[in-house]
């Protein structure tokens, strides 16, 4: 298995997070999101994936791209230990947190966005801190299930996205000491082992 990805990527992060929980080995191809423009952009990543983005698993004969989709192959496929709760409405509500970052906030803030920002010479630095400080203020009064993790006691996709995600709001210098439950949970899940071995300082490519 094969997982193009960048270091600083939180979407690449959320994926690295699934295969070191579920205890799956997989070789990690380095995709450089800035240098000479940006490899995505490249010939032969961008005839993998026409989105021009990481990440991208190459996995069982077939290849995937957009994190959301390759965590639900990985649990279809994977199943144990799980990242999504049994219970219907818990499982729904896991992905309901997933989701107000993967489609409401981490869209809002990525590179693309602050490319386009900077040339047209706006404050990409004000736009990210905003939809990252609403996206986070949305995520922590809709945790209502919450125990060690976001939902219960142990990693579901809730956390995947959510701990990437405040990495990202520091690099923004957003203070996400301002979110209780958010920050409690962050602290365990950063002790966690799947969770650490993930984080962009511990991989191959980080600079
Ligand atoms: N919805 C996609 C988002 C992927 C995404 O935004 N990837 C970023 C890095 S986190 C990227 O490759 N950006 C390259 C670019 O914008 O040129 C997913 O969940 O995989």
């Amino acid at each position: 298995m094969k997982l193009y990805n960048y270091w600083r990527s939180s979407s690449s992060w959320r994926v690295r997070i699934a295969l070191n929980f579920k205890g799956l080995d997989y070789e990690y191809i380095p995709v450089h999101l800035v240098k000479d423009g940006g490899e995505q952009r490249l010939d032969w990543f961008a005839q993998k994936n026409p989105a021009k983005q990481v990440p991208l698993l190459e996995v069982d004969g077939i290849a995937l791209s957009q994190s959301m989709a390759i965590l639900d192959y990985l649990e279809q496929r994977h199943p144990d230990p799980t990242l999504l709760p049994e219970d219907a409405y818990m499982r729904a509500h896991a992905i309901q947190l997933a989701e107000i970052i993967n489609s409401g906030t981490q869209p809002l803030q990525n590179l693309l966005v602050i490319q386009k920002f900077k040339a047209q010479g706006w404050d990409a630095k004000l736009w990210c801190q905003e939809a990252i400080i609403a996206g986070l203020a949305a995520f922590e009064a809709t945790l209502e299930h919450n125990g060690d993790f976001c939902v219960g006691q142990s990693p579901t996709w809730a956390d995947l996205c959510l701990i990437p995600q405040l990495y990202n709001a520091r690099r923004f210098e957003v203070d996400v000491s301002q979110w209780e439950k958010i920050s409690a949970i962050e602290e365990r899940a950063l002790a966690h082992p799947a969770f650490a071995a993930a984080h962009p300082d511990k991989q191959p490519d980080a600079q």
